[in-house]
């Protein structure tokens, strides 16, 4: 069922692009940016209808300055983005933890903008590749913004901000060649790496399929660093920020994402706006881990430190919020683009710690947009503009929006009693964070275990999500050429688990050449497992929100089609039908929903091949139909079939077996044991036949 619809900046988006057209003459007609209309758009001013065209011509110079300057500079890191608006309700009040305002009523919902992203390709580079995916938060509260500035994996590469720059020119395309685009699979990448060993707990998950995720409405988010909430009675207690998807957290393998990347560069960005049109809306959980300094003192690690984790068995998730996506950007570039997020944007009752990744972070973002938006007032710019009043004495300075009325341009002043004041009772107060001590550059040796959690990571995973490790290591080794970077880097895979290192070495024919690396703490090996790692170890059983492909031809079973369509939207999944040609099909009245040279498998969660015995004989000739089964068989996906389809499968090379989601629709629970095995997402039992373990 549809949401009321919420959102933000309502009254300046909407009324902002018609005021323009209503006040100028009331009609829809055409002007310039200074209001004057415009009579013909198609033709620029010259002197006789073949002469040349005449400096003199306003309007083609206005439109075509303007159109030069579309483009702002993409951010530096992130630059892929995809964004919408939702609100935030807390599901309890939180006083006891903070005072923050929007977390004490859950009858009180708070506007939000989200921007997912990948981290190291450009804005145009696809949705697909194996990263990072960020994941921030804007919430409008009535204190001010609040920015949750998060990734889809709970650690980060580095432990020091001073070495941000370096991380990002080495993840970014080489700058002399200009490639690779939106992958990490190349030699500065790894050399970087390999020589800092605290990356190796976040390699681990970007290696793993987290990296490669389904949607974004399938990804957990988290808020990485150790925050501080603190209550009305100013008490301080320690969490750290974790979304939660409804749909549960759901990945690709690497084959299919490489050939998504090819089928559908914008495959996530669609998806996201697509739920949002269908009233599908996507929703997570915000929880935190709380705890007291007491507790951090005996965590065998520093909460300070950015690459660790505290497993969810040791301090577990107290849900505290529900977030809804139920609104797409009106404009992708005023929005999507323009967003400024800090993590700076605090409210009263939320801190910071002195972990120094937070610490340079709060440095950065403000400066950035300065020079991506052009200068210090982008938080006029609607989509960035606070709910609540603003009202300082900062003035002037590029694109400044707001008419700042009076002579009183400063504080303190007698001469306006009604100009602003600071608040000692509402405004912001920083925690009297006790941490102190002499000035030097060091780092803590607190910090300095960099290898037990990525061991603990590694046997927190299931059997093929080990696998799928030791896959995404070879590959991206093996692209890298210069062999000193190879040997060194399998020498830290060894360090953080000997298995792990062999089977890698193994697979790049490169057996006994790792480098011997000394880490300068020895990794533990008493740490438990913690399944709540593991994407498949906790993963539901449903198809909601997925997407089901049903192979039509003409001549196809009108009447199994919509059986199947009705239990998949039974289920909330829906049925796209992909046939030869996109022209209504004939002897069934069924319109297909894509052409399949537009629609590989890939696209979609599970497959049925529903021929008729006449289309499956002009099938079966046909590479793309076969590549069609061929594919989602190899993706491990649920594949339901009729009789006709017979000979397609065979050609595939695919064998039915019912027990590994290949499922025939005809026999009277076909349907429904389709459907039970699209519920798994992925068949593993069928990944050890078809891709054995290396
Ligand atoms: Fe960052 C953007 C997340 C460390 C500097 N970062 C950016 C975005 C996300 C993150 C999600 C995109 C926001 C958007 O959609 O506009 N960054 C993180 C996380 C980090 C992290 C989770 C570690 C825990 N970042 C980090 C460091 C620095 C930066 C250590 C610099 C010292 N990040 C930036 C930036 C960006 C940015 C250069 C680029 C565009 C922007 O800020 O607005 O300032």
């Amino acid at each position: 069922m549809k949401k009321p619809k919420q959102r933000s900046h309502d009254n300046d988006k909407r009324k902002g692009g018609e005021t323009h057209q209503t006040t100028t003459s009331g009609d829809r007609t055409l002007t310039t940016n200074q209001g004057v209309a415009i009579s013909d758009n198609q033709n620029s001013l010259k002197s006789g209808d073949r002469g040349p065209t005449l400096l003199e011509d306003f309007i083609l110079r206005e439109k075509i300055t303007h159109f030069d300057h579309e483009r702002i500079p993409e951010r530096i890191v992130h630059a892929r983005g995809s964004g919408a608006h939702g609100y935030f309700q807390p599901l309890k009040n939180l006083s006891r933890l903070t005072k923050a305002g929007f977390l004490q009523d859950p009858k009180k919902p708070t506007k939000v903008f989200v921007r997912f992203s990948t981290v190291a390709g450009g804005a145009g580079s696809v949705d697909t590749p194996r990263d990072v995916r960020g994941f921030a938060v804007k919430f409008y509260t009535e204190e001010g913004n609040f920015d949750l500035v998060g990734n889809n994996i709970p650690v980060f590469f580095i432990q020091d901000a001073m070495k941000f720059p370096d991380l990002v020119h080495a993840v970014k395309m080489e700058p002399d060649r200009g490639f690779p685009q939106a992958g990490s699979a190349h030699d500065n990448f790894w050399d970087f790496v390999s020589l800092m060993p605290e990356t190796m707990h976040m390699l681990m998950w970007a290696m793993s399929d987290r990296g490669i995720p389904r949607s974004l409405r399938h990804i957990e988010g988290f808020g990485v660093h150790t925050f501080r909430l603190v209550n009305a009675k100013d008490e301080s207690t320690f969490v750290k920020f974790h979304w939660r998807p409804a749909l549960g957290a759901a990945s690709t393998l690497w084959d299919e994402a490489v050939k998504i990347a090819g089928a559908d560069p914008d495959y996530q960005r669609r998806d996201l706006w697509q739920s949002i049109e269908d009233g599908d809306y996507p929703e997570w959980t915000l929880s935190v881990q709380a705890f007291d300094q007491a507790t951090a003192d005996k965590l065998d690690f520093d909460i300070l430190d950015p690459t660790k984790i505290i497993p969810e068995e040791v301090i577990p998730l107290t849900p505290i919020g529900r977030m809804v996506l139920n609104e797409n950007p009106v404009n992708f570039f005023a929005e999507t683009e323009q967003i400024a997020f800090h993590p700076g944007h605090i409210v009263p009752g939320i801190d910071f710690t002195p972990d120094p990744l937070l610490q340079g972070r709060l440095f950065s973002y403000l400066d950035t947009q300065l020079s991506r938006l052009g200068g210090p007032n982008f938080h006029e710019i609607p989509i960035n503009r606070p709910v609540c009043p603003m009202r300082n004495f900062q003035r002037d300075g590029h694109m400044r929006m707001n008419l700042q009325p009076g002579r009183v341009n400063f504080e303190p002043n007698s001469l306006d009693p009604n100009s602003p004041r600071e608040n000692p009772m509402r405004g912001f107060a920083s925690f009297p964070d006790p941490s102190a001590g002499p000035k030097l550059r060091q780092r803590p040796e607190s910090f300095a275990d960099h290898y037990s959690q990525a061991r603990q990571f590694w046997r927190s995973m299931t059997p093929p999500e080990q696998s799928h490790i030791v896959n995404a290591f070879t590959f991206e080794l093996s692209k890298v050429v210069t062999p000193a970077i190879r040997t060194r880097m399998l020498g830290h895979l060894d360090v953080i688990e000997p298995e792990l290192g062999k089977r890698v070495a193994a697979a790049m024919g490169l057996e006994g050449q790792a480098d011997e690396i000394t880490p300068a703490v020895k990794p533990r090996d008493d740490l438990e497992p913690s399944p709540a790692l593991s994407i498949i170890a906790k993963a539901p059983e449903t198809i909601k929100g997925r997407t089901v492909a049903a192979l039509v031809t003409d001549g196809s079973d009108g009447a199994a089609v919509s059986k199947l369509r009705q239990a998949l939207k039974k289920e909330g999944a829906q049925l796209k039908l992909v046939a030869p040609k996109v022209g209504k099909l004939k002897g069934n009245g069924l319109t297909p929903d894509m052409q399949l040279d537009g629609a590989p498998s890939v696209l979609f969660d599970a497959v049925v091949a529903l021929p008729s015995e006449e289309g499956a004989e002009a099938l079966v000739d046909i590479a793309g139909a076969i590549d069609w089964l061929r594919d989602a068989n190899g993706h491990l996906k649920a594949i339901g079939f009729n009789e006709a389809a017979g000979p397609m499968l065979e050609k595939a090379g695919i064998t039915p077996d019912a027990k590994l989601g290949i499922v025939s629709l005809d026999g009277g629970r076909g349907l429904d044991s389709f459907i039970a095995a699209a519920k798994k997402h992925k068949i593993w039992d069928r990944e050890k036949l078809m891709h054995p373990p290396r």
